[in-house]
């Protein structure tokens, strides 16, 4: 759309010369009106003035959205892929990547080269939700650009996103994909059992918890959810032989059953896609979906033991 190309270099250029550009009363409608309308339409009028303050990003960004008729999405383009690709990502893989990290002007401001690599689950949240989308179908070796809009780039501050920043208006992820390792159960396993003693105790699931805050900016959703009650709930939802631990046979035997719950699930709830970490247990109802109100129940079911329970109860205990 070269009109709005140059309307927004004309908003730049007009922007850092301090003259005044304000959006004229019409350009205030909704985004659901938008969608209606054609594409002529979108496009805000300007009242170019000789005072007042000159735009900022938010507004350009804000203009810039209504143009597009919606909120921005991220752009990928590969810029360098091997010939044969065993494997794809998808999402609850876990993968090893280097990165760089540019703002829209094309400036490097960070990255992981001279570092550690990053290594982490794809789609659970471990980054922002642009990188998380970006990553799916990157090849072993692949070179992807990843343009993320602010609105999906933004991530709390951790260890291992402590560069990044969280103010600009796009950022372009360069990622070069150094490994991949397919979901599996039992590597989920693995990488929940903290203290790698082939058992998970509430202590694994906690200091997992704390590392995932700590170093990804992982959080749950609902702060009002108390890790340790969490932890015990987690322990008693999987642990069949009732020693206090979930071990992998357990572990494999749950999940498999809450599996083949979900996908009898036909009509999907709205929310986000169930998360194979601690936050397995939030999916109350096992349709494969956590939504606003799992979540916002979660504090509660806490509380008592779980409405499924792994193993049979002898007629005597009721
Ligand atoms: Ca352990
Ligand atoms: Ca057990
Ligand atoms: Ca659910």
């Amino acid at each position: 759309m070269p009109f709005l190309q140059l309307l927004l270099m004309m908003l730049t250029i007009f922007g850092t010369a301090n003259a005044s550009l304000e959006m004229s009363a019409d350009t205030t409608f909704s985004e659901k009106d938008l969608g209606k309308r054609k594409a002529e339409d979108a496009i805000p009028v300007i009242e170019i003035r000789g005072e007042g303050k000159p735009m900022s990003s938010a507004q350009i960004r804000h203009l810039e959205e209504l143009s597009n008729g919606g909120p921005l999405d991220l752009k990928t383009e590969t810029v360098w892929k091997s010939a044969t690709c065993e494997r794809k990502v998808q999402r609850n893989d876990y993968v090893t990547f280097h990165y760089k990290c540019f703002t829209e002007d094309g400036k490097k401001i960070a990255q992981s080269y001279g570092g550690e690599t990053v290594k982490m689950q794809v789609g659970v949240g471990m980054a922002s939700r642009g990188l998380d989308k970006g990553l799916l179908g990157m090849c072993v070796e692949e070179l992807r650009k990843i343009t993320i809009p602010y609105r999906l780039s933004r991530k709390g501050k951790s260890v291992v996103w402590k560069n990044l920043p969280n103010d600009e208006h796009w950022i372009t992820m360069q990622i070069e994909l150094l490994s991949l390792t397919p979901y599996t159960h039992q590597e989920q396993f693995r990488f929940l059992d903290s203290d790698n003693d082939t058992k998970i105790a509430e202590d694994d699931l906690i200091n997992w918890s704390k590392g995932m805050k700590k170093n990804y900016g992982k959080t749950w959703k609902n702060d009002q959810i108390d890790t340790v009650l969490a932890a015990k709930y987690y322990i008693k939802y999987f642990d069949v032989n009732r020693d206090g631990f979930v071990d992998l046979g357990e572990f494999e035997e749950i999940m498999e059953r809450d599996e083949k719950m979900m996908k009898r699930e036909k009509v999907k709830a709205k929310g986000r896609r169930r998360d194979p970490g601690f936050a397995w247990i939030l999916d109350f109802n096992n349709d494969g979906v956590v939504t606003f109100e799992e979540n916002d129940e979660a504090p509660n079911h806490f509380e008592k033991d779980p409405t499924t329970l792994p193993y049979q109860i002898d007629k005597e205990e009721l």
